[in-house]
């Protein structure tokens, strides 16, 4: 469970629950649906990645990774969404949101695994359709990133992202595959079992859900995925989902309309 010694002395004094986050992040995305399943109450602290906002000092005295989201709980700093949910499941348990079965708890673990192996995939195909137009700032940030992050496959992979070539075929090429295996695995499962992992919605729907719905974002081909469809419709529906990751695009969409008509 990544708590880390963050050397930030404002984040180690901040009491209650604290998030940075980004509207649009999967990642945070994850972690917004866990606290609202929760019903907790927590402070906003919005990091705009589009701008950079990740990349200044302050920030990166929080984590040294130079990603969000990062929870800040009584002054513990924690990174990694499967770790802040399941920190946030373990010392917030009402309503559970992990199967009390030894083996069910185990395949839920499992499936936070794998999507975590999946996040880098996903990164590339976002980059390579939505995020495209992130190339250009980020291009003139390169070297305020290398040298404010400690953080060797998020530079490297923004180097190759804002190269002329743009990411590689290759990468591309092993991302779209890797979701597809994912994707068949998940409608496998899913077309015997109502929920990923024991008899109830768990921390395992909760992570892949959110990758779903930015799977649909980058249209990615899933048809023929009907079982898991079925599923992430239903979990769409989940008044934390609605409130936690579509209002919160929707805002976003609307702030950056609203900035665009201003600079109009
Ligand atoms: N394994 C990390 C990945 C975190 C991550 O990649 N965060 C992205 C947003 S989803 C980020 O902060 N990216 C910064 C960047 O792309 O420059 C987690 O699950 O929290």
């Amino acid at each position: 469970m990544p708590i880390i010694d963050s050397t930030s002395a404002e984040a180690r004094g901040l009491k209650g629950l604290h998030l940075y986050h980004f509207a649009m992040s999967n990642c945070s995305q994850k972690a917004r649906f866990c606290l609202e399943e929760k019903g907790l109450q927590w402070t906003s602290h919005p990091v705009d990645l589009l701008n950079n906002q990740h990349m200044t000092p302050e920030f990166v005295a929080i984590n040294p990774k130079g990603l969000v989201p990062v929870l800040v709980h009584d002054g513990v700093v924690v990174i990694e969404s499967s770790d802040i949910i399941d920190y946030v499941d373990q010392h917030f348990p009402n309503p559970p949101l992990r199967p009390s079965e030894p083996a069910e708890r185990k395949r839920m673990y499992r499936w936070l695994k794998l999507w975590d192996e999946t996040q880098i995939s996903l990164k590339t195909l976002s980059h390579n359709t939505i995020l495209r137009g992130r190339a250009a700032p980020m291009r003139a940030d390169m070297e305020r990133l290398e040298k404010l992050v400690k953080n060797d496959e998020l530079i490297e992979f923004m180097r190759e992202f804002t190269s002329a070539d743009g990411l590689s075929r290759n990468r591309i090429e092993r991302a779209t595959s890797w979701i597809e295996q994912m994707l068949g695995e998940l409608d496998a499962h899913l077309g015997q079992h109502q929920w990923l992992a024991g008899d109830a919605f768990s921390l395992a729907d909760l992570a892949w859900s959110i990758d779903i719905h930015r799977f649909e974002l980058i249209k990615f081909p899933m048809e023929k995925y009907r079982a898991m469809r079925a599923w992430y419709r239903g979990i769409e529906q989940r008044p934390g989902f609605q409130r936690m990751v579509l209002d919160y695009e929707a805002q976003f969409r609307k702030s950056i309309e609203a900035q665009k008509s201003g600079a109009a």
